[in-house]
């Protein structure tokens, strides 16, 4: 047997390639080539390679993902042999995202890597219960239970399920792998799991550790360096340069000061804004009735006003299910924050006749629009705000839509544009009102890069942005950006296509270097960190952390102080940031 169907199995796994996998996967297996073979010299070195790259951004999402499912294609060819010859898994695991969560593209990633590693993987999905874990560990005879958490909200729900396994009497024969953005290794240890991972490539190692136990330690030691070294939301320890308390002159209006601040121009002061979920309305109503009486927000957004009714009932923020303008249904774990969908409209791109544009949205009332804006002395943002990428997902599902996106059809391609379309439409109508600025969004960052690869962002999406901008600019607006993640790669498109205002995980990224790359290029909207500072860190270091954003952006304009109040945030620390954000000069 030569080696060759294993270097075409490799590049065929690696290259996203399923149907040549499966037919390699075929022919070696009649040729004779025993299936664990094709694992450990084709499958495995393929994942591993792939998530190698995905490290060091050679690959991205879409790239991941279809490396998974090639993979995934000749797996399932080759399980049942395995199973036949009692070749035994390299381990067994159990994986899910954790109660309250429904963020699973990484939980997904990560069990397809294992399983890639030689792993067998029980994926019990999202949203799963510490009973349902401790169940499953039994039933599975697992080696190892892997906990996904992508909110700080949802990271206590990791020591229940430790907590359950102790009550069910299991937690001594399984080991406990945790991960997922807002994690720490120093977090994984208090709660009593064995091992964290920041990375799906991690994870298989962690996980190969912890069958073996001597390795186990080491793995650890590894991760807890990484963590410590990423750790995104520390603040210099020195203590921030705060001006004494001044008087605030408020010579002008909270949107002259907005916009002294985006033309650079010194405003009196920082302008600030709150991000309000109803999660935080909910649980603190007096904490935000103060906030907003000490700190009101000098920016806000009108409500859309539309002569026609809007269809789509119910609630965004409810247990259960929504239905959006669109038609998109939405699965909703928590109270006060969104949900996902999970059955998509959209199953093949080349039949979308019935997805339903909400034309109604475009008839605003444009008086009562005027009356709002004339009765307000804030800087008024539109009431509408584009998504055109996290729409497709919305149609489509985000896993569907990754991999779709990866070799855009024409079918695709042609849905985009007429979604393209129906936004510079929308956007027009918006630029015609007194509103000063328009907004737009996209959520393009995991917590380590961008989510797709640059030069597919800048062939599909840059363009719609940059006339998104003209559509503003031409009306005498301001445009208005937000975008969760690590971003930085595409910030200088940004600048380059003429945003002005640009809300970002900036903690998530090394603000220091932004502001040395990006202050005064354009205005940075934000944001103080809401994974690490707002649900943990001492007033103190909050305003330390006003301290160095204000010392990284503002020159003379250029920062606007903003954060939001949702899932995890302390009270006491959104209202530390705004008090620092008004002393600091
Ligand atoms: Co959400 N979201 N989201 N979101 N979202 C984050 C996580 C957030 C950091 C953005 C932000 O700060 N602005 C923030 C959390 C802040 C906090 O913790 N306090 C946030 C929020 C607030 C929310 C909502 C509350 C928003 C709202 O209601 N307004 C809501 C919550 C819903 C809920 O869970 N109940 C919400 C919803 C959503 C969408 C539905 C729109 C979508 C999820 C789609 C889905 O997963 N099916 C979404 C997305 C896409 C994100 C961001 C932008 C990207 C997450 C992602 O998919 N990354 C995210 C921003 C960010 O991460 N900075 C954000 C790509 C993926 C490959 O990476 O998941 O990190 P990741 O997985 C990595 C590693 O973490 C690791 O390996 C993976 C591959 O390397 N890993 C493990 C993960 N699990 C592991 C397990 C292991 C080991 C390693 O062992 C078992």
């Amino acid at each position: 047997m030569t080696d060759d169907w294993a270097a075409g199995l490799r590049d065929a796994a690696l290259g996203g390639d399923a149907g040549r996998a499966r037919e390699l996967t075929e022919r070696a297996l009649a040729s004779g080539v025993p299936p664990e073979q094709l694992l450990d010299d084709g499958l495995i070195p393929a994942m591993a390679e792939a998530g190698r790259r995905f490290e060091d951004q050679r690959f991205f999402l879409p790239e991941l993902m279809l490396a998974a499912r090639a993979t995934k294609e000749a797996l399932a060819l080759i399980k049942p042999l395995l199973v036949e010859r009692d070749v035994p898994p390299a381990g067994r695991v159990v994986i899910g995202t954790v109660a309250g969560d429904l963020h699973d593209i990484g939980k997904n990633i990560v069990a397809a890597m294992l399983e890639g590693g030689g792993f067998a993987v029980h994926d019990l999905g999202i949203d799963v219960t510490p009973a349902a874990f401790a169940t499953a560990v039994s039933e599975h005879d697992a080696d190892i239970v892997g906990l996904s958490a992508l909110l700080t909200t949802t990271m206590p729900a990791m020591r229940e399920v430790v907590d359950e396994l102790t009550r069910a009497g299991v937690r001594e024969r399984v080991r406990v792998l945790v991960g997922g953005a807002p994690l720490t290794a120093d977090y994984a240890a208090e709660i009593g799991a064995d091992a964290y991972a920041a990375t799906a490539a991690q994870a298989v190692s962690a996980a190969q550790g912890l069958v073996t136990e001597e390795a186990k330690a080491v793995e650890q030691q590894a991760s807890h360096v990484e963590a410590t070294e990423r750790a995104p939301g520390s603040v210099p320890s020195a203590q921030p340069q705060i001006a004494p308390d001044r008087p605030a002159t408020e010579t002008d209006t909270p949107r002259e000061l907005v916009k002294q601040t985006l033309d650079l121009r010194g405003p009196d002061r920082l302008p600030r804004q709150m991000w309000l979920l109803p999660w935080a309305t909910k649980r603190y109503p007096e904490e935000v009735e103060r906030i907003e009486r000490d700190f009101p927000s000098d920016i806000v957004t009108i409500p859309i006003f539309c002569s026609e009714p809007v269809p789509g009932g119910g609630n965004a923020h409810t247990v259960g299910t929504f239905v959006d303008a669109w038609g998109c249904t939405f699965q909703n774990l928590q109270e006060g924050i969104i949900g996902q969908v999970k059955q998509p409209l959209v199953t093949d791109w080349s039949d979308t006749s019935h997805v339903r544009f909400p034309r109604e949205r475009l008839a605003i009332d444009t008086e009562q629009v005027a009356e709002f804006c004339g009765n307000t002395d804030r800087f008024v943002l539109a009431g509408t705000c584009p998504r055109p990428f996290e729409r497709l997902q919305f149609l489509r599902g985000p896993e569907n839509l990754y991999l779709d996106i990866s070799h855009p059809s024409a079918a695709l391609r042609a849905f985009l544009e007429r979604l393209h379309a129906f936004y510079k439409e929308e956007l027009r109508i918006w630029a015609e009102t007194e509103v000063d600025a328009l907004t737009f969004m996209d959520d393009w960052g995991s917590q380590q890069a961008l989510l797709i690869a640059p030069e597919l962002w800048r062939e599909l999406f840059k363009p719609l942005y940059a006339d998104y901008i003209s559509i503003a600019h031409e009306h005498g607006k301001y445009a208005f950006m937000h975008s969760d993640g690590h971003i930085a790669e595409i910030i200088p498109d940004l600048i380059e296509i003429g945003l002005d205002a640009l809300n970002a995980q900036v903690f998530c990224m090394d603000v220091d270097d932004l502001g040395r790359r990006f202050g005064g290029k354009l205005t940075f909207w934000g944001e103080l960190d809401r994974q690490q500072l707002l649900p943990r860190a001492s007033t103190a270091q909050i305003a330390r952390a006003a301290q160095r954003l204000r010392a990284a952006f503002h020159r003379e304009g250029g920062f606007i102080a903003q954060c939001e109040f949702g899932p995890g945030a302390l009270p006491e620390n959104v209202y530390a940031f705004f008090a620092a954000c008004e002393r600091v000069r």
